[in-house]
C-alpha cells in the first residue's frame, strides 16, 4: 500500500506582493506563498548554468553532501571539484545515493555568483543566511525549520514541494526536526499515519520563491538540473518558544541549543577564514 490519498491543496500564488501585503497576509499568520515576477528579474536568471559555474571556479574544490534517497539524516561531507560535480549531476543517476551541493552559503561556496541576485525585499533582516542549493535528481527529507522564515528563490530548473501545516505533526513521525519518512511514494504499511496527512503540492518554477513560515513541514523533489537560493531568517523568540499547536515542546529547548551550535560553528568558519587569509 503506498502514499496518501487525499487531494492535495493549492498553495496561493501572488504576482510580486509589496512587502506589507506578504507581511500581513502570509509572514505573520504563517501561511506559504508562491511568488512570482521578482526571482524572474534576477540576472542570476540568465546567467546560472553549469558552463558559466564552471567557467568561474570549475577547478574549485566544494562541499558536497552525499546523501541516500534524500536523507539528510546520516548524510556525509565530502569535497568534489566543481566542474567533477557538475558532470555527475548532469548524468542520469544510478540506483538511490546521490549528492548534492547544498546548505552552504553561497558567499563561502560561490562568492563570484552573489552579485546575480538581490535580497528579496521580503527578508525583513539584516541578519539572513542565503544558503546554495545547486543539483538534480534529489528529493529532500520531509523537514521544517524551527529558527524562522525561509525563502526558497529558484533560479534554474523547476522543484515540486509538498507542505505541510504544523497541525500534520501527528501524522510525520518527527525525530527533531525531521521526518523519519524518506522519499516517495511513502509506504503506509511502515508509515501508516502519513494517510492521514493533509498537504499543499507546488511546483516552484525558475524565477519563482516559495515562503516557508517557521514550522512548517516541507519535502522537496528534483528532478532535472536545478539551482536555487534559499534566504534564512530568525523569527522572534516569541514565536520559537511558542510552537503552534502539533508541534511538542519538549523539542523547543533542543532547537535553541541546535541554533547556538550552528551560529557559534558559522562564526568560527568565520574567524578561521579570516585567519587563513
Ligand atoms: O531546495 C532544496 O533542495 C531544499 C530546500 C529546503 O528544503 C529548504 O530550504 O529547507
Amino acid at each position: 500500500m503506498n502514499s496518501n490519498e487525499k487531494l492535495p491543496l493549492q498553495v496561493d500564488r501572488l504576482h510580486a506582493p509589496s512587502v506589507e501585503e506578504f507581511n500581513k497576509l502570509y509572514a505573520e499568520p504563517g501561511k506559504p506563498v508562491l511568488i512570482t515576477g521578482v526571482v524572474s528579474e534576477w540576472n542570476a536568471c540568465s546567467l546560472w548554468n553549469t558552463q558559466y559555474f564552471n567557467a568561474l571556479a570549475g577547478e574549485r574544490s566544494v562541499p558536497v553532501k552525499r546523501m541516500r534517497n534524500g536523507a539528510y539524516l546520516g548524510a556525509s561531507t565530502e569535497s568534489m571539484k566543481l566542474a567533477d560535480y557538475l558532470a555527475v549531476v548532469n548524468k542520469e543517476p544510478v540506483g538511490s545515493e546521490r549528492v548534492y551541493l547544498s546548505e552552504r552559503s553561497v558567499k563561502d561556496i560561490l562568492p563570484e555568483i552573489a552579485g546575480d541576485y538581490t535580497v528579496p525585499a521580503y527578508v525583513n533582516s539584516t541578519k539572513f543566511a542565503a544558503v546554495g542549493y545547486i543539483g538534480s535528481h534529489v528529493h529532500s527529507q520531509i523537514h521544517f525549520h524551527p529558527f524562522g522564515k525561509a525563502l526558497l528563490c529558484q533560479v534554474t530548473g523547476r522543484k515540486r514541494v509538498k507542505l505541510f501545516a504544523p497541525d500534520q505533526t501527528p501524522y510525520l513521525y518527527q525525530k527533531l526536526h525531521f521526518s523519519k519518512i524518506e522519499g516517495e511514494p511513502v509506504d503506509l504499511e511502515e508509515y501508516p499515519l502519513y494517510g492521514k496527512a493533509q498537504y499543499y503540492e507546488c511546483e516552484v518554477n525558475a524565477g519563482e520563491m516559495l515562503f516557508f513560515p517557521i514550522y512548517w513541514w516541507h519535502g522537496v523533489e528534483t528532478e532535472e538540473f536545478s539551482s536555487a537560493v534559499v534566504f534564512f531568517w530568525d523569527d522572534s523568540r516569541k514565536l520559537r518558544w511558542l510552537p503552534p499547536e502539533g508541534v511538542p515542546w519538549r523539542y523547543v529547548p533542543l532547537f535553541e541549543i541546535m541554533s547556538w551550535l550552528f551560529k557559534g560553528k558559522r562564526m568560527l568558519n568565520r574567524v578561521l577564514k579570516s585567519v587563513r587569509g
